[in-house]
């Protein structure tokens, strides 16, 4: 599914994410930057090891900010490593750390120049986000920057499972009508 946005292109995809050859992947990854499981592990089995030595020199990463490695072994030339919200109840600022997790990777990107970029469903795995809510804050963090930032060319959220796909899918229909 794909929703064309002041020249960019926002496109939602099934899969894995270290498969994707574009400029840059977003890691959703802890604040250490030493490493995890789901997508952050997924990641750094497929970069290799020069990965962890490179974040092990980053000083950690705070929750909604954004640190840039390369890719090492991924397609994807660059990584970008986010830290999304840690789910509680809704009242102790997720949203804002969600949608400023999306933004700050974002904002990344412009400065070095990845037009192309693939991103996963930050929080919704280990951290515990309702996968509705955040496919929406996702979403639309995504369409406002893309409405502003004509430099991104392609924002592609690949997402796991059919679950995953089909409630951004759902959002993705509400947010922009037609697509
Ligand atoms: N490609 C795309 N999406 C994936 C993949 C993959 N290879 N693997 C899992 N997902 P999570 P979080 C989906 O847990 O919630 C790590 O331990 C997954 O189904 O990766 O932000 C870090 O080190 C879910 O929908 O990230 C942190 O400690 C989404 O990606 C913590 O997990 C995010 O799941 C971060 O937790």
């Amino acid at each position: 599914m794909q929703c064309a946005i002041n020249g960019g292109v926002l496109e939602l995809v099934q899969g894995n994410i270290v498969d994707q050859a574009v400029d840059a992947v977003v890691n959703a990854a802890n604040p250490s930057l030493l490493g995890g499981g789901g997508v952050d592990g997924a990641i750094h089995r497929a970069a290799g090891p020069q990965l962890l030595a490179k974040c092990a020199t980053l000083g950690g990463c705070r929750t909604g900010e954004a640190k840039l490695t390369p890719g090492y072994r991924l397609p994807a030339r660059a990584v970008i490593h986010t830290v999304g919200p840690v789910y509680k109840d809704g009242q102790h600022g997720e949203a804002e750390l969600l949608a400023r997790a999306y933004q700050s990777s974002l904002a990344l990107a412009s400065q070095h120049g990845l037009a192309r970029l693939a991103l996963p469903s930050i929080s919704t795995g280990v951290y515990g986000y309702p996968l509705a809510e955040a496919a929406h804050i996702a979403l639309s963090t995504v369409v406002s920057y893309l409405q502003t930032h004509p430099e991104i060319a392609l924002v592609r959220f690949v997402l796991w499972g059919s679950d995953s796909f089909a409630t951004y899918c759902r959002v993705l229909a509400e947010l922009c009508p037609g697509t």
